[in-house]
């Protein structure tokens, strides 16, 4: 008989967000779980999405519907799939007492038969989505609040119009060469990516940290002739057009804000999406874009502005408000409120009325 080996089998690190999830309720005494199966219930509508978007091609699901949404845009099938998932994974398990969605004009009340929770969910079901019929990389948002108005029963507009430093969670999915689930709950951003074979979300990036000093810097350069003088010197800047002892960034845009935004949070450098004469408030929207991924750029040593402070800050007046973003290295977005700053102050001045 050969001799019995006692080499341990050399496993992946196996460890699950589900584990890891309840790896973080631990450190907080008083949890009741109720985060962590809500955080369950968000990583498993993550894995139906994931299945979709790679059968898009296959399951002719590629296409927009003929239906438009709240915003005129023409209505993926992909995103009409997201949307769903997302409503009925949390419509009936009594943790949630109202959502939001990208796809709503108004809020998703729990439906009367369901018991509501402690929780608020405002989403982005699949941001990016005019990528899928070109197979870029494409995301999924999440942002949760805990309900602050009286009683224990459906939440209001109040519950979901919080400032992004009262979230209690974010996440972000991307549907990119591989599936990856970010998440913060406040003690730091943790990256895990799909395992298709096993249905699992396996930790591979603990404790993201921005790296310094940025790399990359990602702007859509079709808008110049519509930008403020202060963006304009910013991504001159940026290029170091006027400074020969300094190297320029690097240019990436996918125009898929989620795979944007994590290049550049794994790799240091900035995203931006500013304010410019055809969009006074930019483009993104503060709720469900700006907010969670403010959230997690600050648990991950970054810094994420509007051009005038920390979008953490803001009291938002509407779920489905424009909001200009600048994500990324600390020092890259401080130099974009400098440079706001120093030649934009009449939009400066504009802007601070709506703010
Ligand atoms: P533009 C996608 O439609 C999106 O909402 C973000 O994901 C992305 O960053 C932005 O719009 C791209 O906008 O104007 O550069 O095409």
């Amino acid at each position: 008989r050969g001799e019995s080996s006692t080499a341990m089998v050399s496993l992946p690190s196996l460890f699950t967000i589900e584990r890891h999830i309840l790896a973080q309720q631990g450190q907080h005494p008083g949890a009741t779980g109720r985060l962590t199966n809500l955080l369950y219930d968000i990583a498993l509508a993550a894995k139906l999405i994931a299945r979709e978007t790679t059968r898009a091609g296959i399951a002719n699901i590629l296409g927009a519907t003929s239906a438009e949404n709240v915003h005129g845009e023409m209505q993926q099938k992909l995103d009409v799939y997201a949307d769903q998932v997302i409503f009925r994974m949390n419509d009936h398990t009594g943790r949630v007492c109202v959502m939001a969605s990208e796809e709503h004009d108004d809020l998703l009340p729990i439906p009367a038969h369901h018991q509501p929770g402690y929780y608020v969910l405002i989403y982005d079901p699949l941001d990016g989505s005019s990528n899928i019929d070109v197979n870029a990389s494409i995301g999924t948002i999440f942002a949760i609040h805990r309900k602050i108005t009286p009683g224990d029963g459906r939440g209001t507009m109040e519950d979901v119009l919080q400032p992004g430093s009262k979230l209690v969670a974010a996440a972000y999915v991307i549907y990119g060469s591989s599936t990856m689930l970010v998440y913060s709950t406040g003690e730091g951003v943790h990256g895990f990516t799909l395992d298709p074979s096993v249905g699992e979300f396996l930790l591979s990036h603990p404790n993201i940290q921005v790296p310094s000093p940025g790399q990359y810097y990602s702007v859509n350069h079709g808008r110049h002739k519509y930008w403020s003088p202060g963006i304009r010197h910013f991504v001159a800047w940026l290029q170091a057009l006027e400074d020969n002892d300094r190297s320029p960034l690097e240019n990436r845009y996918i125009g898929s804000m989620i795979a944007d935004f994590h290049r550049n949070l794994l790799r240091g450098g900035i995203f931006l999406y500013p304010a410019d004469e055809r969009r006074p408030d930019g483009k993104l929207r503060l709720t469900y874009e700006a907010q969670p991924l403010a959230f997690i750029a600050a648990q991950a040593g970054a810094y994420a502005s509007d051009g005038i402070g920390d979008i953490l800050d803001l009291q938002p007046r509407d779920l489905h408000q424009r909001v200009p973003v600048f994500m990324g290295n600390r020092e890259l977005v401080e130099q974009a409120e400098w440079f706001l700053q120093r030649y934009d102050r009449d939009w400066l001045a504009e802007y601070a009325k709506r703010r």
